[in-house]
């Protein structure tokens, strides 16, 4: 058994690696997705999945609901870190499953996956309650900025985190993006990773300070010059797990089940078959005492 087998058994039981390991780790990723596009392309099949945000356990949940990593090819669309209590193992058992298996599992670039957000969110405080040192914070903010920022699947649809930026008219422009950076305040590669889809005509201004909000005419316009079918995106609650919007011209996943351990929603996976057929798997947290953190344990400041 590899060194990295060792680790991703050992990640898959939520048990950090050691410092060293994750440096070396990071090194690898780095080569990998240094090569990726802005625009990545995946296969069908694959499964599409939303925000996970540090639930450890309640990936765990997708895992046993979509198949393991890779039996089952995934996309995940962003935001692995922040609001709950295992980012650190969440991020590098995914990570350490792109380096294993690097055409099986397509990792692309959330809002929270930025220095300046998980200051304030959370994994900045795990990384140094776990460690001792920001070192592992680090690592992992150095490699946010290598993923790619959006996949596109057979041609057909078009994936990201957040949504569509006024700058933006074709996946070419996308292309052109230089993303090796932290995330921007504002331009094209922050709206991709901030934007929410909204009823309204056009553009409005976002509540959240970054992005835009964009109308389903702009997502016609979109679908229609780049001759897609479906937008998929995620970055929103949404309490069913998934929601179309603008005649099912795009769709939100969303795959933290009781977000935050406290909102009360169902998670969703999307799972497209090789012609492209969706099936929506819908889960549930784990079980409470399966997660390994007895709820009489006060919660870390940072999720107050
Ligand atoms: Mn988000």
């Amino acid at each position: 058994m590899s060194d990295l087998d060792r680790q991703i058994e050992q990640l898959r039981r939520c048990e950090p690696l050691k410092e060293s390991e994750v440096k070396a780790l990071c090194l690898k990723a780095m080569e990998i997705l240094v090569e990726e596009s802005n625009v990545q392309r995946v296969d069908a099949p694959v499964t599409i999945c939303g925000d996970i945000h540090g639930q450890f356990y309640d990936m765990k949940e997708l895992f046993k609901v979509g198949g393991e990593c890779p039996q089952t090819n995934y996309l995940f669309l962003g935001d692995f870190v922040d609001r709950g209590y295992y980012s650190v193992e969440t991020f590098l058992l995914l990570l350490a499953l792109k380096v294993r298996y690097p055409d099986r599992i397509t990792l692309i670039r959330g809002n929270h996956e930025s220095r300046q957000i998980t200051q304030v969110y959370g994994f900045y405080d795990e990384c140094l309650r776990k460690y001792g040192s920001v070192n592992v914070w680090r690592y992992c903010t150095d490699i946010f900025d290598y993923l790619s920022l959006s996949a596109l699947i057979e041609n057909r649809i078009f994936n990201v985190h957040g949504g569509l930026s006024p700058n933006i008219n074709t996946l070419d422009e996308i292309r052109t993006i230089d993303r090796k950076q932290e995330v921007p305040h504002e331009g094209a590669m922050c709206d991709l990773l901030w934007s929410d889809p909204e009823a309204i005509d056009g553009w409005g201004l976002s509540p959240r300070g970054a992005g835009y909000l964009f109308g389903g005419s702009i997502v016609t316009q979109f679908n229609h010059t780049n001759k897609i079918e479906l937008i998929c995106r995620a970055h929103q609650l949404v309490m069913e797990g998934y929601k179309w919007m603008f005649n099912n011209q795009i769709v939100t996943v969303w795959s933290a089940p009781n977000y935050c351990y406290r909102c009360g929603n169902v998670a969703a996976i999307l799972e497209l078959d090789e012609h492209l057929t969706k099936r929506f798997r819908v889960f549930e947290a784990a079980p409470q005492e399966a997660r390994g953190f007895p709820s009489k344990k006060p919660a870390p400041d940072y999720f107050l």
